[in-house]
């Protein structure tokens, strides 16, 4: 169904929520109408803080997402909350638990919570988080948590379009090595060890910061992750985290990482787009370039031409359009 997307852009702007689902809707479902609304919302952003939130399944995160919006919401700021599942097609589903633990919340409207899966076509979850980030920075929101399950690849990129990456691990989970095989230990800013009311915290916190150590040639000045440890389920430890948020972001802002991490996203998210675009161009079975690429296979097949000279062929091709 076709939107009016300005009118949709000025309802989430006064933050009413049923605007803020549709627009988020759109991004996820890759509407047509998606450039249309990236376009109105593109001026209202980069107010918002992002902060991520990523660690083996059932480790607190969610637990923790949501004392982490208690926390914000008593300073007075408003708050996203997007909960993301890059192994699951389907939104809402896994991710039921989440709105159980978060509905403390429910009925705040200072809060915005929102479940994502694998749905839109291109490059999935990776490619549509950051769309679905900027809905809520242009809706208002001063802090954005995004959580995502698990500790693969695709979370690991998720992580990365985070201002702030939060890792958090638990007791008693085969941690460290874990850990370093699913390349938390580069992405995270601050570590929390959740669940410190159960045995082996202190181990794990001790292993942790041992691997974090392992790889360390810092330079005066440059961060260190700290390590905090919680028991989200109780509340305890979390303003030790929003201490250690304020302190990353602070940093940050200090030392201009802030703006060299979003210029960065940015390129990044424009290189996906384009390549995501070049290579449906290039994978139309109707058009010509498909035709082109075949009978340039023919010629490598024959022995008439390399596969690097025939792709050059390919991407002067796509350039010229
Ligand atoms: N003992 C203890 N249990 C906790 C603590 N924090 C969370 N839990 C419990 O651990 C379970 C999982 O918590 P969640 O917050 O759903 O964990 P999650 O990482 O979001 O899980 P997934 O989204 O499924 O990956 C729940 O039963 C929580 O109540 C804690 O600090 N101590
Ligand atoms: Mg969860």
């Amino acid at each position: 169904m076709k939107q009016d997307v300005s009118s949709l852009v000025a309802q989430a702007r006064e933050g009413r929520p049923r605007a803020v689902a549709r627009l988020i809707s759109l991004v996820e479902g890759a509407s047509p109408q998606l450039r249309e609304v990236m376009a109105a919302l593109a001026p209202l952003t980069g107010n918002a803080y992002v902060i991520g939130l990523t660690g083996p399944p059932g480790v607190g995160k969610s637990t923790t997402t949501s004392a982490l919006v208690g926390a914000y919401r008593r300073q007075g700021r408003r708050v996203g909350v997007l909960a993301v599942d890059p192994s699951s097609p389907f939104s809402g589903g896994a991710l039921l638990g989440d709105r159980v633990r978060m509905s403390d919340h429910a009925s705040d409207a200072g809060v915005y919570i929102r479940s994502m899966a694998t749905r839109g076509h291109l490059g999935g979850l990776a490619w549509a988080a950051p769309q679905a980030i900027r809905v809520l920075d242009a809706a208002g929101c001063d802090v954005i948590l995004v959580e995502t399950v698990g500790v693969g690849q695709s979370e690991v990129e998720i992580a990365a379009q985070a201002d702030t990456s939060v890792v958090l691990l638990a007791p008693g989970m085969g941690d460290g090595i874990q850990a370093a095989k699913a390349g938390i230990l580069e992405i995270g800013d601050v570590y929390v060890v959740n669940k410190a009311d159960r045995d082996g915290a202190d181990a794990t916190a001790r292993e942790l910061n041992h691997m974090l150590g392992l790889g360390e040639a810092r330079r005066p000045g440059d961060w260190r992750p700290p390590i905090v440890r919680t028991v989200a389920s109780r509340g305890e430890g979390i303003d030790e985290v929003v201490a250690a948020l304020e302190k990353h972001k602070g940093w940050m802002d200090e030392r201009g990482v802030l703006v060299d991490r979003r210029r960065e996203r940015a390129a990044k998210e424009i290189e996906v787009i384009a390549v995501t675009a070049l290579r449906e161009r290039l994978a139309d079975v109707h058009g010509g370039q498909r035709v082109r690429v075949l009978s340039l296979a023919e010629r490598v097949l024959a022995g008439e031409l390399d596969a690097y000279a025939a792709a050059d062929e390919v991407t002067r091709a796509l350039a010229s359009g």
